[in-house]
């Protein structure tokens, strides 16, 4: 892309409830607009990083056999009166009446929906299990919304249900979940804690919110140091025994404020005593019969007797975690994206656009990339060397290669590492090399 015929509207002011990294970040990196509280415009560049974590999310579900579907954002309100939760879920559930008079909702989670369709079609045990989800939009009326899209009114969430025969079952499928989940967040360079979470409205008792470490995190969280740390399992088999895997990361000590047990943390050595602020990224329910029950979603067992279906679900927060990870990675200068979810691969700057050897040399290299399928943002315009390095160090991508004339009698280009601020003079080739194996890795 060329940054001439690019749609980047970036901004030098950010409103004063913008009080951090990230909120600030997106709206001067000109990667969404606020529309009303809570509810945000993705613009191209926020639009992009939406769409790959998206992506990995994706990837990462169907890895562990869940299978991908799309329910409606409007739901009607009967099914929630059959489950008990149009009224138990408040003024936080956007209530909408249709021209019939029709009450309707905007779908704050889909548990009841879920239900509904699996009783319509499943009547015998041997369609089990099933993980099923999708990636749609939420909305819940929130009190405070609050840091741009991490508590957003309107917001991206994936979310799969799980329908298992027996408790065990459900318990492996819960297992599968917890492992795609660090599995997942890994691929996005963050370190997500599973911790012992509050259930909430969706109920049940088994329940885990994964948690990004950071200083602005909204929840409050106590953790032995050596989860933090603990690397993701990769790829893994997921028909063999998860139990020990998921049991490796459930023996230490991890809890959200609400289900912190301060005797049990003391049992903790001192120096691995981790007290710090967390951002929710994901959280998994087991719940069992809660919605099976009152719906009456029941499938013929074995032994020909009906069995109310065991459920589990698994959000994960696919527009928190733009935020998220930009509060996990950014500098004074800007954001650092991660290589796997960074809008474009890499920054091509040139320095003195109308040169003739300058800008062949960029057009050389932009079409290299191109071509490479490292998705270079080619700043062709003609803006001060300082105005470029800044917008460039501000929207995070991962590497720049600078190209001026004075470079180029040296015979070389500048590749400059975002996360690093290393720089290097390399040949055109060299460069074109270096980040192209840079994204090999
Ligand atoms: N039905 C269950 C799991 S599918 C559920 O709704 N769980 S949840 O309430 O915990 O939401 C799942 C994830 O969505 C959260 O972990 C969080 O990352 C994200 N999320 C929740 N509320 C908001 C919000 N207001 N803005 C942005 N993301 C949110």
């Amino acid at each position: 892309m060329r940054l001439s015929r690019y749609f980047l509207p970036l901004s030098k002011e950010t409103p004063a409830d913008a009080t951090i990294a990230s909120h600030q970040y997106m709206l001067r990196a000109g990667m969404m607009k606020q529309n009303s509280a809570g509810i945000y415009s993705w613009l191209p560049l926020g639009h992009k990083v939406l769409k790959k974590i998206e992506q990995i999310v994706r990837e990462e579900q169907n890895r562990a056999g869940a299978i991908e579907m799309l329910m409606p954002t409007i739901q009607s309100a009967d099914l929630w009166k059959e489950t008990g939760r149009y009224d138990a879920y408040g003024p936080e559930m956007l209530r909408i009446v249709d021209r019939h008079e029709r009450e309707m909702l905007y779908g704050p989670t889909n548990e009841d929906m879920i239900t509904d369709i699996f009783r319509t079609f499943t009547r015998s045990y041997k369609e089990l299990p099933k993980i099923l989800y999708h990636i749609q939009w939420k909305f819940r009326d929130e009190r405070r919304p609050r840091f741009g899209v991490m508590r957003g009114r309107e917001f991206l969430m994936k979310d799969a249900y799980s329908f298992d025969l027996t408790e065990e079952d459900a318990r492996a499928s819960y297992n599968k979940m917890f492992i795609a989940y660090l599995n997942t967040f890994n691929r996005m360079g963050l370190k997500a804690v599973p911790m012992r979470a509050d259930t909430g409205p969706i109920g049940g008792d088994l329940s885990h919110e994964f948690i990004i470490l950071a200083e602005t995190g909204e929840s409050e969280v106590f953790c032995h140091a050596d989860l933090v740390n603990m690397a993701a399992p990769g790829a893994v088999d997921f028909e063999s025994d998860l139990q020990a895997l998921v049991d490796q990361r459930t023996a230490l000590y991890a809890a959200t404020d609400e289900m912190h047990n301060p005797e049990e943390f003391e049992q903790i050595p001192d120096d691995k005593r981790l007290t710090a602020r967390g951002i929710e990224v994901g959280h998994i329910f087991y719940f069992g019969e809660k919605y099976s029950q009152p719906m009456k979603a029941k499938v013929m067992g074995p032994d020909g007797q009906e069995i109310f279906i065991k459920m589990g679900s698994y959000g994960i927060g696919v527009s928190r975690l733009v935020g998220g990870i930009i509060e996990a990675s950014h500098d004074e200068n800007g954001i650092i994206w991660p290589k796997a979810v960074a809008p474009f691969g890499a920054g091509i700057i040139n320095l003195k656009v109308g040169d003739e050897d300058t800008d062949t040399a960029c057009e050389n290299i932009y079409h290299a990339l191109a071509l490479a399928g490292i998705d270079p943002l080619y700043d062709d315009r003609s803006d001060r060397g300082g105005v470029k390095f800044s917008r460039m160090d501000l929207i995070g991508l991962p590497y720049q290669i600078i190209v001026g004339p004075r470079g180029l009698k040296e015979g070389g280009v500048e590749v400059k590492t975002r996360s690093t601020g290393e720089r290097e003079n390399l040949s055109i080739d060299e460069a074109i090399n270096f980040v192209t194996e840079q994204f090999k890795a």
